[in-house]
C-alpha cells in the first residue's frame, strides 16, 4: 500500500471501527484514485475522498411486526444515503440475516461509483434489514415489508432517494413496499424500481443485471481478440443475476457448467441448456412467489438432469475459462483464486458486489487473469432502474427491445470508459479495477467540487 493510501486508511479505520467490508471497499477505491487526487489540486483541496467516505446520512430504525403465531418480532432497518452529488440517492434494499450497518455502508459506497459509471444521473444509496424471508409465510413477508416501509417512507421519494431490490428483495417485496408507500403518501410515483409491469415497472429490469454482466463479458473478451463462443463458464449464485447470466451466455454461444446455492455446487459438464434453464428458473423463482413456499433447490436440478452434486463446495472448484461470481461479497477468496488460476481461468467477470477479496484480485492480476469489478460489470441492473425512473417520469412504457438496446449501449460505454482510464500507458494492458474506480470517481468528484462545501 502506498504511503498516502495507508495514512488515509488509518483515518477511515479509526472512524469506522470494526467495519471490515466498508474498509475493504474504501481501500480498493483509494488505491486506484489516490494518484488522480495527488495530481489534481482541486480534488485535494476539496477533500473529495474524505467526504465520499462519510455518508451524507445514515438512517437506522426499528422494524417491529407480528408473525403468524401472533408473536412480536423485532428487526433492524437501514438506509445509507451515501452521495447525492450527481443525482437522487439510488440503490437496492437487501433482506438477509447477514445485513449489518457495515454491509449497507460498503454497498452504498460501491453504488456511488457504479451509478456514476452508468452515465445516468443517480447518486449512491443502499438499504436493508437483517430480516430473512427464508421459512417465512407470504403473509409474514408482507407484514414485514409494510412495517419496514412504515418508517422508510419519510426518508425517500422519486427525487430524493429511489430504492430497488437486492438479495432477498424481488418483485414480491417491492410490490408490498410500493403498496405501503402509496397508501401512506397518497401518491403514485416511481419511488421504487423493479416494480411489477402493471404498476410502472420496466420491461427487461428483471433480466438486466444478468444480461448486462454478459454484455460486459462479451466486450471484455472482444477487447482481447476473443469471444464467448464455445467458452466454458461457471457462475456461483443461482438467483436473479445468475440465471439471467446463463440465459445470455447461452444466447452468445457459451456454455455454463457450474453454479451453486447454500447447499453446495452443481457441476453439469454438458452445460445448462436453454431447456434445462427454463426448468431451473421455475424451480428457483417459485420460491419467492406469493401464496406459500414452492420451488426447490439445486439438488433437485442435479437429480433431474444427472449433474454432479458437490456438497459444501464452491463452484470455483470447477475448471472454466470464464468465472462469473453472482452471489455476494467475499465469496471468492485467495484460495479460490489459486484454484481457478491452476485450472486455467482466463477471465473473472464480477456479477455480484465485491465478490472477490482484495487478495484474490491481486492474485488474478499477478497471474495475468483479467478481472473486471462488479461496479462496472453488474451496473446493468441499476442502469435499467435508471431507465425505469425515466419512463415513470414521462408516464410511458418502452418496448423490451428499446430497453435492451439502451442497456447494451450503456454496458458498451462503461467498458469503453474502463479501458480509457485503466490502460497502462507503458504496457498497454488494461486494469479494469483501476479503470472503473477512476472513471466512476471523476464524475462524482467534479460534481462535488462544482457544488462547493456541502
Ligand atoms: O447492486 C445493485 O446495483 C442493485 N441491487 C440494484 C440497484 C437498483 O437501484 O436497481
Amino acid at each position: 500500500m502506498n504511503e498516502a493510501v495507508q495514512k488515509f486508511m488509518e483515518g477511515v479505520a479509526a472512524k469506522n471501527p470494526g467495519e471490515k467490508k466498508f474498509l475493504q471497499a474504501v481501500q480498493e477505491v483509494a488505491e486506484s484514485v489516490m494518484p488522480v487526487i495527488e495530481a489534481t489540486p482541486a480534488y485535494k483541496k476539496a477533500k473529495v475522498l474524505e467526504r465520499m467516505v462519510e455518508p451524507e446520512r445514515v438512517i437506522m430504525f426499528r422494524v417491529p411486526w407480528v408473525d403468524d403465531k401472533g408473536e412480536i418480532q423485532v428487526n433492524r432497518g437501514f438506509r445509507v444515503q451515501m452521495n447525492s452529488a450527481i443525482g437522487p440517492y439510488k440503490g437496492g434494499i437487501r433482506f438477509n440475516n447477514t445485513v449489518t450497518l457495515d454491509v449497507i455502508k460498503f454497498l452504498g459506497f460501491e453504488q456511488t461509483f457504479k451509478n456514476s459509471l452508468t452515465g445516468i444521473p443517480m447518486g449512491g444509496g443502499k438499504g436493508g434489514s437483517d430480516f430473512d424471508a427464508r421459512g417465512k409465510s407470504d403473509g409474514e413477508v408482507m407484514r414485514f415489508c409494510q412495517a419496514f416501509m412504515a418508517e422508510l417512507f419519510r426518508h425517500i421519494g422519486p427525487n430524493t432517494d429511489v430504492p430497488a431490490g437486492d438479495l432477498g428483495v424481488g418483485a414480491r417485496e417491492i410490490g408490498y413496499m410500493f403498496g405501503m408507500y402509496k397508501k401512506l403518501m397518497n401518491e403514485f410515483t416511481g419511488v421504487l424500481t423493479g416494480k411489477g409491469l402493471a404498476f410502472g415497472g420496466s420491461l427487461i429490469r428483471p433480466e438486466a443485471t444478468g444480461y448486462g454482466v454478459t454484455y460486459f463479458a462479451d466486450e471484455v473478451l472482444h477487447q482481447n481478440g476473443d469471444s464467448l463462443e464455445g467458452k466454458t463458464c461457471v457462475i456461483s449464485g443461482a438467483g436473479n443475476v445468475g440465471l439471467h447470466t446463463i440465459e445470455k451466455i447461452n444466447a452468445l454461444g457459451g456454455k455454463v457448467v457450474g453454479m451453486r446455492d447454500f447447499e453446495g455446487a452443481v457441476y453439469d459438464p454438458d452445460g445448462i441448456t436453454p431447456e434445462k434453464l427454463a426448468w431451473l428458473k421455475e424451480l428457483v423463482f417459485k420460491r419467492t412467489m406469493p401464496a406459500g413456499p414452492h420451488g426447490g433447490y439445486l439438488h433437485h436440478y442435479a437429480e433431474k438432469y444427472g449433474a454432479k452434486l458437490m456438497p459444501d463446495k464452491k463452484s470455483w472448484a470447477i475448471p472454466c475459462d470464464v468465472a462469473l461470481p453472482t452471489a455476494c461479497e467475499n465469496e471468492l477468496d485467495l484460495n479460490d483464486a489459486k484454484e481457478l488460476i491452476k485450472n486455467g481461468v482466463k477471465y473473472v467477470i464480477e456479477g455480484a458486489n465485491m465478490p472477490s477479496t482484495n487478495e484474490a484480485i491481486e492474485a488474478f492480476q499477478a497471474a495475468g487473469v483479467i478481472i473486471t469489478p462488479g461496479k462496472a460489470a453488474n451496473a446493468g441492473g441499476v442502469a435499467t432502474s435508471g431507465l425505469e425512473m425515466a419512463q415513470n417520469a414521462m408516464h410511458l412504457c418502452w418496448e423490451a427491445k428499446e430497453v435492451d438496446e439502451k442497456l447494451h449501449g450503456i454496458m458498451r460505454s462503461i467498458h469503453k470508459n474502463c479501458v480509457e482510464h485503466g490502460r497502462d500507458p507503458k504496457t498497454g494492458k488494461i486494469n479494469y479495477v483501476k479503470g472503473a474506480n477512476i472513471a466512476g470517481f471523476i464524475k462524482v468528484a467534479d460534481a462535488m467540487v462544482a457544488q462547493g462545501v456541502v
